[in-house]
């Protein structure tokens, strides 16, 4: 979409202007042109994030009907409904650029459209639960804070309200891990084991590393992306470190250690074969996450067919 003013400028004049944006460090809007490289990059990342809250349901959404209280249940019940919430801010984002919101449903149910690795591990225990919120929404919020200054404006701004939330979320599930590491030894072997199982996917959330990261370099240079994927990375396992030691749990990774010279902690080696199998769709859960999106999606079909029909006997009678 062009403004007037930009439908009399030629086609260099508009880059400047996108440009001159971009280093003035001011948001770019639905209404501004937009190179097409860097409106496909967009789409392409906010549709994927938009996917991993959807998808994102699901691990956590297992255990509602098993929560061992009445509190767990609401507290977990408002959490999935917010990464619900998530989702449709985003889908809407993306629609911003041009982007037909069943057209990406359809991309995600026939794999033409990636989501977060993450959420192709299974939640075995309601442990899995507390691990989810403090530590794959803590990588979360990590990754999404520094969004909040990205270049396109309805992405960042929906970063905000998005960071807001993820905050909540990340306490409820730390809050959740301190009970249980009150209980009973059943209890803390139970927290442990979740975490060993659910650190190096946390990890690997932050995507490839710099060196193999294709997208990384023309996103930091369009300011779509603030940080490098192991710089973030690196923040994480840097904040993680005491919240494990405050909870009272280790991180399964022999070689995490301090490094005063660098400041930072060293970790050992990401399995890289195995983030690349999830990708492919080979993880432990992808066919039944996507199974079970195309089901809901099926499912759905009558209702939104009403809705067209009555929305569009709505606009017959308005018509009249
Ligand atoms: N999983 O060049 P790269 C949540 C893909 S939901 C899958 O580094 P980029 C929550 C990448 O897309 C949080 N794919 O890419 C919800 C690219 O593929 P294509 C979700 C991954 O974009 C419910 C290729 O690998 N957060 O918080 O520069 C409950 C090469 O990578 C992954 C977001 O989506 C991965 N882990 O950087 C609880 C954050 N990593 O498209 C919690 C927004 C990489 O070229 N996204 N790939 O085929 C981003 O910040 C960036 O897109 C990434 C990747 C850092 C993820």
């Amino acid at each position: 979409m062009t403004t007037v003013e930009e439908s009399t400028m030629d086609e260099s004049a508009l880059e400047r202007h996108f440009e001159a944006t971009i280093a003035a460090d001011n948001r770019l809007e639905p209404r501004d042109w937009l190179p097409e490289g860097y409106r496909k990059t967009m789409i392409r990342q906010i549709a994927q994030h938009a996917h991993s809250e959807i998808i994102g349901m699901q691990p956590e959404g297992n255990w509602i009907t098993r929560a061992p209280s009445l509190r767990r249940k609401a507290v977990l019940l408002a959490k999935v409904q917010d990464e619900a919430g998530h989702g449709l801010y985003l889908y809407s984002a993306a629609e911003t650029l041009g982007a037909d919101r069943a057209d990406l449903t359809d991309r995600l149910i026939n794999g033409r459209q990636k989501y977060s690795s993450i959420f192709n591990y299974p939640t075995l225990t309601f442990a899995d639960v507390g691990v989810v919120g403090w530590l794959v929404d803590g990588a979360a919020i990590c990754n999404q804070v520094p969004l909040c200054r990205s270049s396109y404006g309805p992405y960042a701004r929906a970063m905000v309200r998005i960071c807001k939330e993820e905050s909540f979320h990340q306490r409820q599930g730390y809050e959740l891990l301190m009970t249980m590491m009150r209980g009973t030894d059943a209890q803390r072997d139970m927290v442990q084991d979740a975490v060993n199982r659910w650190w190096w996917p946390s990890l690997m959330m932050f995507g490839p590393p710099d060196a193999d990261s294709p997208n990384t370099a023309q996103s930091m240079a369009w300011k779509v992306k603030r940080h490098t994927n192991d710089e973030l990375r690196q923040r994480f396992v840097d904040m993680s470190v005491p919240q494990a030691e405050a909870l009272g749990v280790t991180f399964p990774d022999p070689d995490l250690r301090w490094n005063a010279e660098r400041g930072h902690h060293d970790f050992g080696e990401i399995d890289w074969a195995e983030f690349k199998q999830v990708l492919k769709g080979n993880g432990p859960c992808n066919a039944e996450r996507v199974a079970h999106r195309r089901a809901a999606q099926d499912d759905g079909a009558w209702v939104r067919e009403a809705a067209s029909a009555h929305a569009a006997k709505n606009a017959g009678r308005i018509g009249a």
